[in-house]
């Protein structure tokens, strides 16, 4: 399939309480579809258990640069709680001590809207953005793939996971990205996953405890890689998922 530029839009939404950070979203869509998706991030920011924000901010943004084609990650359940997974998570080269670096922000009462760009070895913050984090943007799927894979898939349907399996699978990709943790800050969703391009989308139970507004991204990432350039992908290069690692139709 190919993407005409001149029609397609990134639309961002971002919801607050005072300074308590309550939904996020956002959508790489075609001008037909503004509409439907600005009032879909509009329910979601004022639906969340998180509360009720006084300021949700949308944005809507042309897009003008090719739209990079990608496949999803394959995905993985793991019936086991985070903390037997350590063993797993540090076999991707990331250290004990970034593993601990990962958990600790993520457990942080004043949590991150974005993601924490962390060295995977020495657990060292890599942006600069404080409690803002890098905001993974510009990612679809491609219509008729999406469908097939709800067909295929239909446990892992939702717009919930399919979202963070769009978002972990443009990120994974991303040059010196070594994987990803994720805690939901949904207090009412306690799976979370691990990601990266070596093991798949590795989804994580009983990752907090119920009720726990914790939660966040952090993204681990190889020493001497250029965080600049690796920000700039994350947050401003179009992808479109259109294919998956294994056969969906
Ligand atoms: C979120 O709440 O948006 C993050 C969801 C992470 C886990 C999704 C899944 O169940 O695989």
């Amino acid at each position: 399939m190919a993407w005409s530029l001149s029609n397609w839009f990134s639309v961002r939404m971002r919801a607050s309480l005072g300074d308590k950070h309550i939904s996020g979203g956002e959508a790489l869509v075609p001008h037909t579809a503004i509409t439907d998706t600005v009032s879909h991030l509009q329910r979601k920011a004022f639906s969340h258990s998180r509360g009720v924000p006084d300021a949700c901010h949308i944005t809507v943004e042309a897009v003008t640069t090719a739209i990079t084609p990608i496949a999803l990650l394959p995905i993985h359940d793991q019936a086991r709680d985070f903390s037997a997974l350590t063993d797993f998570i540090t076999g991707h080269g990331i250290s004990e001590v970034a593993l601990t670096a990962a958990t600790t922000l993520l457990h942080a009462p004043h949590h991150l809207r974005g993601a924490a760009l962390l060295d995977c070895v020495t657990g060292e913050r890599l942006d600069t953005l404080a409690d803002r984090g890098v905001r993974v943007s510009r990612m679809s799927y491609d219509t008729a793939f999406l469908a097939q894979w709800r067909e295929r898939f239909p446990q892992y349907c939702g717009a919930r996971i399919e979202e963070a399996l769009l978002l972990a699978s443009k990120v994974t990709r991303g040059e010196g990205i070594v994987g990803e943790l994720c805690i939901s800050d949904d207090p009412e969703y306690t799976t979370g996953y691990f990601a990266s391009a070596q093991s798949g989308y590795t989804r994580i139970h009983a990752m907090k405890r119920l009720g726990d507004e914790c939660g966040g991204r952090v993204f681990f990432v190889a020493p001497a890689t250029d965080v600049a350039a690796l920000i700039s992908y994350l947050q401003l290069t179009p992808v479109c998922a259109d294919k998956a690692f294994y056969p969906v139709g």
